[in-house]
């Protein structure tokens, strides 16, 4: 029984411990200053972390979120607070994570004024939001904050924004957290339809040439090894999205590795050549389809799917399957059996040694080579969270991911400054986790270019003061290096405001001056020292700047607008590469 009233700002308090919340990342201001007051007050069980600009909260909260498979909160106050959170926001919308964004607002009978610090940010994040709840009466705080963890972790997952007006913050009423909430129009699906799951196995038995196209909602689902199971029993290869990279063991024959505008040549030849395309937690992106007419031609395809919105959205499904992944996955698992596709894996062999990945080895500081001695160094068990741009695609390309988790990006918005703050907010959850376990967090690794890196720096000092041990890479190529990319094959090399050397830091003592360890290399035999010499440090973030050549580009490459088999590769332009 609910004995005393008390404030707003204690009710959503209590309401976020009993969620279980373990960090909220925020920054104060009047508008939300009483929950300030009543945190320092209760002490509360989760932690917060004042983070320095609030897009950095809302990607702490997403790299939280995508490390831990847990919903990631929010806290800033309205007007300029809240809109510094769009962009996080649209981040999480596109790559379908998790979060809860609790925004401070003016009081209610002033909303609709032009209120100091006043913005209409439901308005503001109406398309980018799952839902989200303007709480008008300090007696449905409790139960709203219930049904925003629920819809924000539950389907397909979401941010979901919640907009706290000041007076309803500072009214009073019990606490009483609710057993169970009920939200009209909204369910959630969790079994395919058995005919469906029973068409998709015979249509996988009768393949000749499958293939599982698996993306980020195989992940999402914790359904790696279902899926890996299915892949091994079917002797099906598998391709993968850039979020769903380590859901499928990248060493193992079956992978092809990624697919798309930056995938292998091989993953795109096995997509136009297979008969059978089984599309699992993904959602057909333009990034992985180019020209989507041409792409799969000669596919039939079964599309595995928790949001109805996605199903035959871009791509029609001759087989749809409305489900879980991993519900499905397990529907499925009985119903297919061994077959031997010796002809297709060889052909699909045969295409990897055609076209594998591969740079030039010249005496020249590449960043391929720090990729591939971050995976040496760690045996593949570490989070890589990467930024935007080349570095995001060589990441992809070169790191070989084997563990569902160990890969996080900004794939759907494609947001420069996601790298270090998501690092950070990582670091914080797998911390934690370890702790409970008893167990070391494994390491986690930021991997930024210089243009990117500087748009979310500011969160270096929270990461130093938190004493994480992050592990920051910033490749260096005095560009914004993927827009140079384009610029060079296809504006006639007229590099228009990309070029960063003039204005750049010094990295090593920009770290520095954030308590943070700085070092600096040159040259590629001091990469594996300079690695070395990062994962001695222990207590705080080590920044290893990388002075990599700017005139390295990512390749193969699907030109906007070409056909998936239209890849320029290295091999067709060896003297680039001479
Ligand atoms: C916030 C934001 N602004 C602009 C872009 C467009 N953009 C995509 S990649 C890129 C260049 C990134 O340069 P840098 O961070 O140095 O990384 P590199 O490509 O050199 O690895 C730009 C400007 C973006 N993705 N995000």
């Amino acid at each position: 029984m609910p004995e005393k009233n008390v404030t707003g700002a204690e009710i959503l308090i209590r309401s976020l411990e009993a969620e279980g919340v373990e960090f909220v990342f925020g920054h104060p201001g009047g508008a939300v200053i009483q929950i300030y007051d009543e945190m320092h007050r209760l002490q509360p069980k989760f932690e917060h972390i004042l983070v320095r600009h609030e897009q950095g909260g809302t990607h702490a909260a997403e790299g939280y979120a995508k490390a831990t498979g847990k919903v990631g909160t929010v806290l800033v106050t309205s007007g300029p607070g809240a809109t510094n959170t769009v962009t996080g926001i649209a981040d999480a919308f596109m790559d379908s994570i998790p979060l809860v964004v609790l925004t401070g607002q003016v009081p209610t009978k002033l909303i609709g004024n032009d209120a100091f610090q006043e913005c209409d940010i439901i308005g503001v994040t109406r398309s980018i939001t799952k839902h989200s709840f303007l709480v008008r009466d300090v007696r449905e705080l409790a139960s709203t904050i219930k049904k925003a963890y629920h819809i924000a972790r539950t389907g397909r997952p979401g941010p979901v924004v919640v907009d706290l007006p000041k007076d309803v913050i500072a009214a009073r009423a019990p606490f009483e957290w609710p057993e169970r909430i009920s939200l009209r129009g909204y369910s959630t699906i969790t079994r395919g339809e058995q005919g469906q799951v029973e068409k998709a196995a015979r249509m996988m038995r009768q393949a000749e040439r499958p293939l599982l196209y698996v993306g980020g909602g195989t992940i999402i689902s914790n359904a790696t090894d279902a899926l890996t199971r299915l892949a091994r029993k079917t002797q099906i290869p598998v391709t993968t999205t850039l979020h769903g990279l380590g859901s499928f063991p990248e060493d193992d024959p079956l992978s092809v590795g990624m697919l798309g505008m930056h995938g292998t040549w091989y993953a795109n030849q096995a997509v136009q050549n297979c008969d059978l395309l089984i599309a699992v937690g993904a959602r057909f992106d333009d990034r992985v389809t180019g020209k989507i007419d041409a792409w799969a031609p000669h596919a039939k395809i079964i599309h595995i799917d928790v949001d109805p919105a996605c199903i035959s959205k871009n791509v029609p499904a001759d087989c749809p399957i409305l489900g879980d992944v991993g519900h499905v996955l397990a529907q499925l698992e009985p119903l297919v059996e061994f077959r031997n596709r010796a002809d297709w894996l060889t052909q699909i062999e045969a295409w990897k040694a055609e076209c594998p990945l591969e740079y030039v080895h010249d005496g020249a500081l590449r960043p391929q080579h720090i990729i591939q001695e971050l995976r040496r160094k760690t045996g593949g068990h570490a989070v890589v969270v990467t930024d935007v741009g080349q570095n995001q695609m060589w990441s992809a390309q070169y790191f070989t991911y084997a563990e569902p988790r160990s890969h996080i990006t900004s794939g759907g918005l494609g947001t420069m400054g996601f790298s270090l703050p998501a690092a950070m907010g990582a670091a914080f959850g797998l911390r934690k986790a370890a702790e409970n376990a008893a167990e070391n967090a494994v390491p986690v690794i930021s991997i930024n270019g210089d243009g990117g890196f500087l748009m979310n720096m500011q969160e270096l000092g929270v990461a130093a003061a938190h004493k994480l041990p992050l592990k920051i890479v910033v490749l260096n190529n005095s560009y914004l290096g993927m827009v140079r990319q384009w610029q060079e094959l296809f504006h006639d090399e007229r590099y228009s405001h990309t070029h960063l050397a003039p204005t750049n830091p010094d990295f090593v003592q920009l770290a520095e001056a954030f308590n943070c360890v700085g070092l600096r290399c040159t040259r590629p035999d001091d990469v594996t020292a300079t690695i070395d010499a990062a994962w001695e440090v222990t207590d705080r973030p080590v920044l290893m700047e990388f002075q990599v050549i700017t005139e390295e580009m990512v390749f193969p490459m699907v030109p906007a607008g070409a056909a998936t088999d239209e890849m320029i590769t290295q091999r067709f332009n060896p003297e680039e590469f001479a």
